[in-house]
């Protein structure tokens, strides 16, 4: 069944509310024919993980989405068959207005932050009457198939797996991002916020033994590398060796290449929400660094995932990933650790894996919020 869907994205900070917005949308037109609308309060986000959109463009259709600049002033716009409120934005008074008025109530949603803390199941779904008569649901994505799953395109994993199965594929990708590695070099991607824990970590990897070559899309880790370098300056295409390892600064990536660029390292180390994600669809061990919340509410959010993940290792694997997300997220020493996790690497491979395969039997977001449409409009809540 074909229904129009208005998604609203506010862009706090970074790069996480649009990442994902973006992706939901596109998926929901591509893969159930949805007619959506995703309404963007920052345009030059979005170029920056879509370099065929264009920010002067107060609408425009990007892959089967019409995407608009989402306005000061409201204009006067029918409201959709379902709205989602991606984390928690505040709609347009005009346009909460406008869904009372409806002669079908809209099936409204907050798309919620992903966590993998236990009381998530508890509280997808639920409804939150509003002081308006309409009913708002919670939608929570997941670990769990009590949640509403994560972000995944049909094929996705194949298409990894397809990759990664022909060097050839892996070399092509980086000769044209203009990156050589030695041979039997550790290729490691990293995408993180400022973290005074990156300096031990480098000295770790220096020291190592083994080549190491780090791959470092253009962004906020950048002043913490130059400090540990001694350079005022890095830009795209920088290349530094210190020790046995070599830093390459490398441009910020459309989406689609970065999911390359997780399928073609060894290790990734990642951050946020939909990077993270996207790490764990590539197979590959990684390094979470969460975005931090005051009070360090996201040190639970860590364990609550650690404690999943972690199920099928042995405990020396185990503690040695534990050992270094917690040195990651906590601005700590990370030399002891990288050497432990680079004695398990063999078996955080095969677990990043068994993972993957694993969450790829759950639903996937786009495809649960349909259903949730649909189970919605054969018993419509009363009010
Ligand atoms: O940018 P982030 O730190 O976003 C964060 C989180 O979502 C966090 O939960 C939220 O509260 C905060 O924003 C406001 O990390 P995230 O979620 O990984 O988003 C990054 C997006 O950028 C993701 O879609 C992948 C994409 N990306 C590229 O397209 N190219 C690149 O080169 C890189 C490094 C990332």
């Amino acid at each position: 069944m074909r229904v129009t869907w208005d998604i609203f994205c506010s862009v706090i900070d970074n790069f996480g509310d649009i990442g994902v917005t973006w992706r939901l949308a596109r998926q929901l037109v591509a893969e159930h024919d949805q007619a959506v609308r995703l309404w963007v309060d920052d345009l030059d986000a979005l170029c920056r993980l879509c370099p065929e959109a264009n920010a002067e463009d107060a609408v425009q259709r990007l892959r089967g989405v019409e995407v608009h600049r989402w306005p000061q002033d409201w204009p006067p716009v029918p409201v959709a068959d379902v709205v989602i409120e991606a984390f928690a934005c505040q709609l347009p008074a005009v346009y909460i207005d406008a869904m009372t008025q409806r002669a079908t109530p809209p099936l409204w949603l907050n798309l919620e932050y992903l966590s993998a803390e236990d009381w998530v199941a508890g509280c997808h779904g639920l409804p939150s009457p509003q002081l308006n008569g309409l009913q708002k649901f919670f939608f929570f994505p997941g670990f769990t198939p009590q949640t509403g799953g994560l972000l995944r395109e049909t094929g996705l994993i194949e298409q990894r797996q397809r990759f990664q199965q022909d060097p050839a594929n892996r070399q092509q990708f980086l000769q044209r991002l203009g990156i050589n590695i030695e041979p039997e070099a550790c290729l490691i991607s990293l995408f993180a916020y400022e973290n005074p824990a990156l300096a031990s970590w480098l000295e770790a990897m220096a020291a190592a033994g083994r080549p190491t070559h780090l791959l470092v899309p253009e962004g906020r880790i950048i002043a913490d590398l130059q400090r540990w370098l001694g350079v005022d300056h890095l830009t795209t295409g920088d290349l530094h060796s210190r020790g046995t390892l070599t830093v390459q600064i490398i441009p910020f990536l459309s989406q689609d290449d970065y999911d390359r660029l997780l399928w073609s390292c060894d290790f990734n180390a990642v951050r946020g929400e939909d990077s993270f994600v996207r790490a764990q669809w590539a197979g590959r061990p990684l390094l979470w660094h969460i975005y931090p919340q005051q009070e360090n509410a996201h040190l639970h959010k860590l364990e609550a995932f650690l404690k999943l993940y972690s199920a099928g290792l042995s405990a020396v694997a185990s503690a040695a990933l534990l050992a270094q997300w917690r040195a990651w997220n906590s601005a700590q020493d990370m030399q002891e650790s990288w050497q432990a996790i680079l004695e398990v690497l063999p078996e955080l491979t095969e677990q990043a894996e068994n993972w993957c395969q694993q969450l790829a039997g759950q639903i996937n977001i786009s495809a649960a919020l349909v259903n949730f449409h649909l189970n919605w409009l054969k018993c419509p809540p009363k009010v």
